[in-house]
């Protein structure tokens, strides 16, 4: 028997779910067996708001998974899309080429730091990270430096699902199950201060937090290192904000012994802090940048992976005659994708999007530490347009009540984020301040009313 769609008492059916069968979409990151009892589905969305399957508005609070920032529904985008389609439907990039990934990768290319051009295309972060990987041994290889093989990760960071970026990744949930990793690979200490709490932004200086990298590369020797891969604010994680001068110091000791720094901005790039990237915002400039995501507003699946040219050059320069990395995806800078891309490049610009989030940051900030006194709420941490609220776990039941809270606020017409006991808010960069208001009045009440 197919599971069919059960609607709750007195809610409106959607003729979008007339005849929908829940029994063969094996879902991502879900708890299957839940959801195929108690199925909260969306059908359509525009701008701040989605529509759910019985007609309610559910105002945005997480920009989809952290993608939409433009908001959604944006009828630029669709018609790129649609424009593109209709002229070259695919066309290869393996020894071809057509034009607009070529124009995207310049466009990407003109907000990322200074010296950071060269792009390679991907389809999603998981790639990105994946790619950035075998880049930094690409290019350790190129210069002759064949012993640079370890990769080190942090705890607590997320770098995606493939092998490569599972490795590096600190979530042990995600890894445990799958025993073969990539091998060599070492994690620094996660840069979440339990002493500090309720900090607005950045924590203090803690220079030692960085100084590990300098034990990291006594223990295995330096001439093994390849790269470091680090979120410049962990994500999914839970949201945790690096102390001050701490990005800095791990750009220092990188650079001091020829290791390369990746920059995982999935979730930091593209205006999420208010600039175009986290490398910005920190003033600090990586060999590698990984993006998704906000790539293409989320509409249609696409990943950069923005090289330095130094990077690029030694790869390409330093290899023999031929196909100088080994490497690529069928849909590398695939033409509906990069039209998606170069019209969410074009709205961002048009619309100010990272300067309206700039601007909005310290009302997010406030309203955000102003749930500091809700029920069960034991920290709240933000930067730019990302906050995270974490809650008191329940005895012998980790992460069920912000899973509850993430239902109670779907159910009331907000949309969050929960991971463990975490929620995570990072609204599209179109909000505005009244719906600010709303998110966390809307909040303030489900916090106050979950047991
Ligand atoms: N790196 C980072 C920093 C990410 O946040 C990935 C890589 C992987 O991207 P893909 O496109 O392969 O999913 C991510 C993705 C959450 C959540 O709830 C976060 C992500 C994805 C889905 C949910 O925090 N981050
Ligand atoms: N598996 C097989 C059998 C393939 O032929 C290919 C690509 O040609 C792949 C996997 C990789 O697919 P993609 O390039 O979409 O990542």
């Amino acid at each position: 028997m197919a599971s069919q769609i059960e609607r709750p008492a007195g809610h409106t059916a959607s003729s979008e779910l007339d005849g929908v069968d829940l029994d063969h979409f094996w879902m991502p990151f879900t708890n299957n067996r839940f959801f195929k009892q108690n199925p909260r589905m969306f059908v359509s969305a525009k701008d701040m708001h989605y529509t759910a399957a019985d007609g309610r508005q559910v105002l945005d609070a997480t920009a989809g998974l952290w993608c939409v920032n433009a908001g959604h529904g944006r009828a630029a985008i669709t018609e790129a899309i649609a424009q593109a389609a209709g002229t070259l439907d695919f066309g290869p990039t393996f020894q071809l080429g057509h034009p607009l990934p070529f124009r995207l990768a310049s466009e990407v290319a003109r907000i990322m730091p200074e010296g950071m051009d060269r792009v390679f295309f991907t389809n999603s972060g998981s790639e990105s990270a994946d790619t950035a990987l075998k880049m930094a041994l690409a290019y350790h290889h190129a210069r002759g430096d064949h012993t640079r093989f370890r990769l080190i990760g942090r705890q607590r960071g997320y770098h995606g699902t493939n092998f490569g970026g599972l490795s590096v990744g600190g979530i042990g949930g995600n890894r445990r199950r799958f025993v073969s990793q990539v091998w060599g690979v070492d994690h620094l200490s996660h840069t979440h201060g339990q002493a500090v709490r309720f900090q607005r932004g950045m924590q203090p200086g803690n220079g030692a937090l960085a100084e590990e990298l300098e034990d990291l590369v006594a223990l295995h020797g330096p001439e093994t290192i390849a790269a470091v891969i680090v979120e410049p604010v962990a994500g999914s994680t839970g949201v945790l904000v690096p102390p001050q001068g701490y990005l800095q110091a791990l750009r220092a000791i990188t650079q001091k012994y020829g290791i390369l720094l990746i920059f995982d901005e999935v979730i930091t790039g593209f205006g999420r802090l208010g600039t175009a990237t986290a490398a910005e915002y920190f003033g600090v400039t990586p060999d590698i940048i990984t993006t998704a995501k906000g790539l293409t507003n989320g509409v249609v699946p696409m990943g950069a992976v923005i090289a330095s040219r130094h990077v690029h050059d030694t790869v390409v320069n330093g290899s023999p005659e031929g196909i100088e990395f080994y490497h690529g995806y069928t849909y590398s800078g695939h033409p509906v994708a990069a039209a998606a891309g170069l019209a969410t490049l074009q709205l961002y610009r048009d619309e100010g999007l990272f300067a309206n989030a700039a601007a909005l940051s310290a009302q997010w900030e406030e309203a955000a530490h102003g749930l500091r006194d809700c029920r069960n709420v034991i920290d709240v941490r933000n930067l730019g347009l990302v906050a995270g609220i974490e809650l008191a776990p329940r005895e012998g039941a980790p992460g069920a009540r912000a899973t509850e809270a993430f239902q109670r606020a779907f159910d009331t017409g907000l949309l969050i984020r929960a991971n463990g006991d975490i929620i995570a808010l990072s609204p599209p960069l179109m909000i505005n301040a009244g719906q600010i208001e709303t998110i966390f009045a809307m909040l303030r009440q489900i916090l106050n009313d979950l047991p």
